[in-house]
């Protein structure tokens, strides 16, 4: 079977890639994702200047079950992730799309970014991330309509010359669903693709032993991600999907572990699956047995390609 895709008008050789954040800040750690079965390359989210992030320990995790950050952008800078030495050694000789996240503190920084990037031919797509929940002092953008509105109309001035897709926080109800979906579809010549989601922000992970939070930034308040929000996540891309003009791609991303896991988010309706937890916990090597997984399981069922398959989920009635 065929795990291709064509996402944000890329052809991917893989539906599966690396989410924004794990293992993504270097162009050493990139290089490793190009030589797995990865179908693209995405690199951490960027800010103008380089950054270290917040005050250790920031992680937490509890494999099969959930992880735990509040990193709070460590990142190279934006240059770093436009230079061409950066994308050359970060693709490792493949011909994979490489795909920027920008992550400003601004409204302003993201469109500082934007221009920097211009309609540099090593760049393939870029991701704009309006769901970060760990910058201390700034909530999750995409969580305020009239800030998302602002975004998506500033950005979408700007005349773009490359695919725009948006990271998107989960939501929890038909309302917030709706409004978030009716803000973006007025943009719908400007985005190509929604990733939903980001992690669930502002958890709290105790730890018994020492009697304090599990991690220091924020008083221990951290996204959540891992296995506990693959349900949250298949929700956010089935709702997006309902709700999204179909000119816009889904992609999928939260807690996704297996080759079952893809089946599920593409029969909900994304065009592209994410791993970040799983990558950050078992490395790269999760790309070829997940792309493995998936192979067998659409051989199982007799599906020779994803299209097949993707969207129709059946209904109870
Ligand atoms: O760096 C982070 O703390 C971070 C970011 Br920008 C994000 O979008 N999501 C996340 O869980 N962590």
């Amino acid at each position: 079977p065929s795990l291709s895709t064509t996402l944000a008008g890329l052809s991917l050789e893989s539906c599966i890639f690396n989410a924004s954040g794990p293992r993504s800040g270097t162009d050493s750690a990139l290089s490793k994702v190009a030589t797995s079965r990865a179908g693209a390359i995405l690199a951490k989210s960027a800010t103008i200047e380089e950054q270290t992030g917040n005050p250790l320990p920031r992680t937490w995790q509890c494999d099969g079950v959930a992880s735990m950050n509040s990193e709070g952008l460590p990142n190279k800078g934006i240059d770093y992730y436009l230079a061409e030495e950066t994308i050359t050694s970060s693709k490792a000789g493949t011909d994979k799309p490489y795909m920027l996240s920008i992550s400003g503190h601004t409204l302003a920084d993201n469109v500082e970014m934007l221009k920097r990037m211009g309609d540099n031919p090593l760049i393939d797509a870029v991701e704009l991330n309006l769901a970060c929940p760990n910058v201390i002092g700034h909530p999750i953008i995409a969580y305020d309509m009239e800030q998302l509105e602002e975004a998506l109309s500033t950005v979408s001035k700007l005349k773009l010359k490359k695919p725009l897709g948006i990271k998107m926080p989960p939501f929890f109800d038909g309302v917030h669903f709706a409004a978030a979906a009716e803000v973006i579809n007025k943009y719908k010549k400007s985005v190509a693709y929604v990733a939903s989601i980001n992690t669930i922000g502002n958890a709290l992970v105790v730890d018994v032993h020492a009697e304090m939070p599990a991690i220091n930034p924020k008083g221990g308040f951290g996204g959540i991600s891992g296995p506990a929000v693959k349900y949250t996540a298949l929700a956010n891309v089935k709702k997006m999907r309902e709700l999204l003009d179909p000119s816009i791609d889904i992609v999928g991303v939260g807690g996704v572990e297996s080759g079952t896991d893809v089946f599920e988010m593409l029969l909900c309706g994304a065009t592209a699956v994410q791993i970040g937890t799983k990558h950050w916990i078992e490395g790269p090597a999760c790309f070829d047995r997940i792309a493995g997984e998936l192979e067998e399981l659409m051989l199982k069922k007799g599906y020779k390609s994803i299209d097949e398959f993707k969207g129709k989920l059946k209904p109870w009635s």
